[in-house]
């Protein structure tokens, strides 16, 4: 078996337990199993990056290489093209997205710094896999060095469609840049077409036949959709184990009889924050029985406070739950309560189980696990219902939950409403289809199946018959 090399732009911290984070411990699981090394940025500035040696940890068999970025390209490489151009444009928001030519110069000259350090501890029957859109030049940078080994990439987010993409000054790179990789994994069917469709509307690299197949000087390149999962037992495990406090709240509302909406998102623009607040007041105006009955709770941690489109979003939310609790909170009711802070995953998957009604609505999503974890925390006994936006890539197969579209602000209320008055049956029923699908697209699922594509095990098709 050969071994793995993982990259990713966090390094992660190889010491994570698997209460801290999902994905991080199925990777990290997969290194220990055939040994690896996990290679990425440490988090620090310091301006001799290029200089500087890589700092190296053992853990057993795993080795975790980590260098720093100065701060010019932490701003150019990461603040700007990263979150300030790729982000939105992949997110299909051509309006915010900050283009300037040194961003991308900067992306790129990370991209070569990525390669060129960890070159030397690759061994020539490694594979390589690159993790999310920090990276898309990455195989390129290693290639030009000499580089022959397998290499995978896995987009975490959307890819958009390809007169989209062409807005993008810097397509013509970016797809060239993809096609350096030997496997390039989406989330979704939509996803894995939009390069697909790119491939065949706009000239590249790559040659496409007939049939489909796409190759690169004779090289044969894959892409297919792996669509990303939680470990469904250990998450439903963390949600039975209830902390005090929330079990406290759990049983106030019990005796009140009221119900609980929740929201658990990074305060990101691209969940549809805003929309979802407006939803809320729409159902409390529309349907008068939800007023003193209902409460909303929204976790929204700060995220890339230093991108000034996460400024806008910050504060307009505090104004919109503002205008809403003002309108409407009593002295002993408060509709929506909104926390700007993380929460241990823990507490999380205990909040979810004492939810009625799991609300998600991104405007657009790579997968969003949230979805996903809220249906496993459930009490199948006795399930809450979610409410999903038909734009998150969970939405391609969890479609037993209440789709909205959630540019729709009547639709969303009315959705809310209906989940909020569901029979008993009807949510026992939709909660086993969402435990179907989650279980059959799982953490495990997409490593299994994204390896055995690398390793040339598989021959495209739809993951499921990988698997
Ligand atoms: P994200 O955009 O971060 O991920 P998501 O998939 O929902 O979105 O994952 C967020 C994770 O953070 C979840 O595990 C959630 O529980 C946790 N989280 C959110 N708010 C939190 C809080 N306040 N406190 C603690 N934890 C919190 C990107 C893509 C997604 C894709 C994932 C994985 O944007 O579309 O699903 O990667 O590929």
């Amino acid at each position: 078996m050969s071994r793995l090399v993982v990259v990713s732009n966090r390094v992660a911290d190889l010491t994570v337990s698997a209460q801290q984070g999902g994905l991080a411990v199925a990777l990290a699981d997969a290194l220990r199993q055939r040994g690896g090394v996990w290679f990425g940025w440490s988090g620090e500035n310091s301006d001799k990056a290029a200089q500087e040696e890589p700092k190296v940890e053992q853990y057993g068999n795993v080795e975790r290489i980590a260098v720093s970025l100065s701060k010019k390209d932490y701003g150019d490489f990461y603040v700007g093209y990263a979150n300030s151009v790729l982000w939105p444009l992949f997110h299909y928001r051509l309006d915010i997205v900050k283009y300037r030519r040194s961003y991308f110069d900067g992306y790129n000259r990370v991209n070569q710094l990525y390669a060129e350090k960890l070159l030397p501890f690759l061994k020539p029957d490694d594979m390589i896999w690159a993790q999310d859109y920090h990276l898309i030049l990455f195989a390129k940078a290693l290639r030009e060095r000499g580089c022959k080994q397998r290499m995978g990439y896995f987009l975490h987010i959307p890819f958009p469609p390809p007169d989209l993409m062409a807005a993008s000054p810097n397509h013509k790179a970016l797809v060239n840049g993809l096609l350096a990789y030997d496997v390039i994994g989406f989330q979704t069917s939509t996803d894995a077409h939009n390069l697909r469709r790119y491939l065949i509307e706009y000239p590249s690299d790559a040659e496409v036949d007939g049939n489909g197949r796409i190759t690169v000087e004779g090289r044969e390149v894959r892409i297919d959709r792996f669509p990303i999962g939680i470990d469904n037992d250990v998450f439903a495990e963390m949600a039975q184990n209830s902390p005090d406090d929330v079990q406290i709240d759990i049983m106030r509302r019990r005796v009140l009889g009221r119900k609980q909406i929740i929201g658990v998102d990074r305060l990101d623009y691209s969940k549809g924050l805003p929309a979802r607040v407006q939803a809320f007041g729409r159902l409390l105006e529309k349907f008068p029985q939800t007023e003193k009955a209902v409460t909303f709770l929204q976790i929204a941690p700060p995220t890339r406070e230093d991108v000034s489109a996460y400024a806008v979003i910050r504060k307009e939310m505090e104004s919109l739950t503002g205008a809403i609790n003002g309108k409407y909170s009593d002295f002993n009711w408060t509709p929506i309560r909104y926390i700007h802070r993380s929460v241990p995953r823990d507490k999380l998957a205990a909040l979810f189980r004492g939810s009625q009604v799991g609300f998600v609505t991104p405007l657009r999503d790579g997968m969003n696990l949230v979805a996903k974890e809220y249906v496993a925390a459930q009490d199948p006994e006795d399930p809450g219902v979610l409410v999903l936006s038909q734009f998150a890539g969970a939405a391609e197969e969890m479609n037993a939950a209440l789709i909205v579209n959630p540019y729709d602000i009547d639709e969303m209320a009315n959705k809310l409403n209906k989940a909020l008055t569901m029979p008993l049956e009807e949510r026992k029923e939709r909660h086993r289809h969402l435990m179907v699908s989650i279980r059959n697209f799982d953490a495990r699922s997409w490593l299994d199946g994204f390896l055995a594509a690398l390793e040339g095990r598989t021959n495209g098709g739809d993951v499921t018959e990988d698997a």
